[in-house]
């Protein structure tokens, strides 16, 4: 399994770690900490010397009830950071969805676009198209930022962002995006209860059933803190317990805030091997 990027032909058979930089005053878990350019190029370099194996760049916040932020104020956040983060050796990603920033962002050298709207607003699809090898993250939500976790509804959550991940992938192949340039993302805590998340975790072979690699972020999200009665600060356990679980159902790329933790958990997992890999050493010794 393989994801094809701007510079990078990444190897997914070993599980990848993507470090999260938000350049942004008010992000819900580190809002504000890296919001000046310097300090958030320090973090990436931070990240990536923790083993972080891609960088994501944002200068929106989605928290639910964010209020967007206009193009320019995004540009002005993110641009400076990405044209560091491209010398550390790592693929880069730009969180964005909007489509002047998503053109910037990849004539600046950025690898990856990881859109949490899926590219659905007008002229992003295009953008990314109009790079020949760019990867893509496709992520499902439910609503937008403002709203989405008013009253979130699903007859089946898992057949819906199933259904609506195939939609957007078949969109992007159409456009001229191959199908090897993209990654699906379930959204986790986009317009769902905690119950919808811990559904899509419980049922995520379904997805794989996509056929492309799965991301996932449960990185300090609320969902975590309902289940454990912790304040967004005293996640770090739960998050790192969410991205092995997500590993151990398939995914590829878990998106993560604490990369020095999350690193040394799933070097412990992989050297446990997989359950099917030790049911084979059982059997074969
Ligand atoms: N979650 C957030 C932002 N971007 N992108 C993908 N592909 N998957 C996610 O789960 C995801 C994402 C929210 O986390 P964060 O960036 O830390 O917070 P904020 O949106 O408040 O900046």
């Amino acid at each position: 399994m393989r994801w094809q990027t701007a510079r990078f032909d990444l190897d997914l058979t070993r599980p990848r770690v993507m470090g999260i930089v938000n350049v942004t005053p008010d992000s819900f878990y580190d809002g504000g900490a890296q919001a000046d350019p310097a300090a958030a190029i320090a973090h990436a370099e931070r990240l990536v010397a923790e083993g972080a194996d891609n960088i994501d760049i944002g200068g929106e916040s989605t928290r639910p009830g964010a209020p967007p932020v206009g193009a320019d104020a995004e540009l002005a956040r993110v641009l400076p950071v990405l044209r560091a983060a491209v010398t550390l050796g790592v693929p880069v990603s730009v969180d964005s969805s909007r489509p002047e920033v998503i053109a910037a962002a990849l004539d600046l050298g950025a690898d990856i676009v990881n859109d949490v709207r899926a590219l659905a607003v007008p002229g992003a699809l295009q953008r990314l198209a109009a790079h020949p090898r760019a990867g893509l993250c496709l992520m499902h939500m439910q609503g937008d930022p403002a709203s989405m976790q008013g009253a979130p509804r699903y007859a089946d959550v898992v057949a819906e962002v199933a259904t609506f991940l195939r939609l957007r992938l078949r969109t992007a192949v159409d456009a001229g995006v191959a199908a090897g340039r993209i990654v699906l993302d379930p959204g986790i805590g986009f317009g769902k209860t905690p119950e919808h998340n811990w559904t899509l975790l419980r049922r995520q072979g379904e997805l794989l059933a996509l056929g492309r690699p799965l991301l996932v972020g449960w990185s300090r999200k609320s969902t975590l803190g309902a289940l454990t009665g912790r304040a967004v600060g005293e996640r770090l356990a739960a998050s790192v317990a969410a991205a092995l679980a997500s590993i151990a159902r398939g995914a590829r790329i878990v998106r993560v805030h604490d990369v020095a933790a999350t690193v040394d958990a799933l070097k412990v997992w992989q050297a446990a091997g997989s359950p099917a890999a030790a049911e084979r050493e059982e059997e074969n010794s």
